[in-house]
């Protein structure tokens, strides 16, 4: 099976160009001035089955998504998405592959955490996927499990919690370990750098003065909480010989200060932050009536508009001291999972479902001449798969890589909301969002699976995929 996508502008982290692609199987076999095209499709050895006029469009390479959450127990209740739901909306969105978090729990073995991962994934995916480790219990034994995922299982990445003491919460001693084993086996650290013992004591007074609704969620993680932790995590990665360092979901500007800083020193020190932050506030929360404020309820938390962090994570986009955006893609329907918090924000299961937007979502920022064409292409696809050693077989349309595409039309529009999404979520977070712009066509592996927001691929057809290490790793 060969694909001619014909005629559009190809666009990629060190510019665009008016281009023909041609796969051929599941590659990308060339990337062709479209003057050459007719000679070269006309030898006897090409046969093309179908072309794709993209004229007009814009052809990317497929969003990577880098931050997940499928069917993640949280608060009593697990994520409403699965792997089958989550990866279909993803597709929809123009995401081609992700990356979701496998979990040990405190007290399992990490291995057996893995495993666990795999059954839930396997025969479900529309799309590609992989997977970080969470260590929700670094000992001795998970040491060594970090080197073995390294050697054998294609899981080069780690996330640890400074958050949500008593369940994922590793202290600085057992961050440091495992800082320690990273930077001798090359895997990257990704730490959601919050400071959970302190937040705990904020929850309990407001719970104590009757301050129960959601939007003291947000109240009780003030951002000088996210930056001592982001802080923290940065010196802790210094000891330990420079550690590569991934901050997730970062939110504030004064943990953003931090990331700067660290790479202004020239550190290993990186960063992503998630839609959520770029358009969404603490004030959307305090006007929405009674318990709906729930919707907006994630860690980190949305920060106030009175602020400057908006401005100030768009311009760290621009300027790569945030690397990637990335969605932390944690649903939750209102009905009987958020609303497990009523009468007590602190029992809200904590997330945003987003990974059917992020690709528009981060476009708006191009029309709204945030970023350059370019740098939504890195910040959404090259990027992730340099940081988490998926290049070049994803995130560039370049020969040999797969031919995961998104045909985009900067001429049509996307209205978010709860009646067209596919996200296995009773509401949306982004409801009657409008963006100028439209996922067109999405190809995952030289197939096409969306056509014109007609679904045409299948569950069971994404592939899991063995990282390697960080092309960033120093
Ligand atoms: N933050 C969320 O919002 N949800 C899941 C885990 C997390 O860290
Ligand atoms: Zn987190
Ligand atoms: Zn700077
Ligand atoms: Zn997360």
């Amino acid at each position: 099976m060969s694909l001619l996508v014909k005629g559009g502008t190809v666009v990629g982290p060190t510019g665009t160009r008016v281009a023909d692609v041609l796969v051929e199987g599941e590659k990308i076999v060339a990337v062709l001035d479209p003057a050459l095209t007719s000679t070269i499709i006309a030898t006897p050895a090409i046969t093309v089955d179908e072309v794709i006029d993209a004229s007009g469009k814009y052809v990317i390479p497929g969003g990577i998504d880098a931050h997940t959450h499928m069917e993640l127990p949280f608060g009593g209740t697990a994520a409403s998405d699965t792997f089958d739901t989550g990866t279909r909306a993803a597709a929809y969105g123009g995401t081609t592959t992700i990356i979701d978090f496998a979990v040990q729990r405190t007290g399992e073995v990490v291995q057996d955490g893995l495993a666990a991962w795999h059954a839930k994934a396997e025969g479900e995916c529309h799309v590609d996927y992989a997977f970080h480790m969470i260590l929700g219990g670094v000992d001795a034994d998970a040491l060594k499990a970090m080197d073995q995922l390294v050697a054998d299982e294609g899981i080069t990445s780690f996330k640890l919690f400074m958050a949500y003491p008593g369940v994922f919460y590793s202290d600085d001693g057992q961050i440091l370990r495992a800082m320690q084993t990273a930077r001798e086996n090359g895997a990257m650290i990704m730490m959601h750098a919050e400071n959970g013992i302190a937040i705990d004591v904020l929850v309990q007074q407001a719970i104590a003065k009757g301050q129960t609704d959601p939007i003291y969620h947000g109240i009780t993680r003030p951002a000088a909480l996210e930056a001592e932790a982001t802080n923290r995590a940065i010196a802790l990665a210094e000891v330990a010989q420079d550690c590569p360092l991934y901050i997730v979901h970062l939110s504030a500007s004064q943990a953003l200060e931090k990331v700067a800083e660290a790479r202004h020193e020239g550190r290993n020190v990186f960063a992503e932050t998630c839609p959520q932050y770029l358009y969404l506030t603490l004030e959307d929360q305090l006007g929405a009536p009674g318990f709906e404020g729930a919707k907006w309820v994630c860690s980190t938390p949305l920060r106030s508009k009175h602020e400057s962090h908006q401005r100030d994570l768009w311009k760290g986009l621009r300027n790569n001291e945030l690397a990637i955006v990335s969605t932390d893609h944690c649903p939750f329907c209102m009905k009987d999972q958020k609303e497990l918090g009523l009468g007590d924000f602190s029992k809200i299961p904590n997330g945003i479902g987003g990974v059917e937007h992020r690709v528009d979502l981060v476009y708006q920022g191009v029309v709204d001449g945030k970023l350059s064409l370019e740098r939504w292409v890195e910040t959404i696809a090259t990027t992730p798969a340099r940081m988490f050693g998926l290049y070049p077989q994803k995130g560039i349309v370049q020969p040999g890589s797969d031919a995961d595409l998104v045909i985009y039309d900067p001429n049509g529009t996307t209205r978010i909301g709860v009646a067209t999404h596919h996200m296995n979520m009773d509401h949306s977070a982004y409801e009657g969002v409008e963006i100028k712009g439209r996922v067109g066509t999405v190809v995952s592996r030289g197939e096409v699976i969306v056509a014109d927001g007609n679904y045409h691929g299948r569950k069971g057809r994404g592939k899991f995929l063995k990282r390697g290490l960080s092309s960033y790793l120093m």
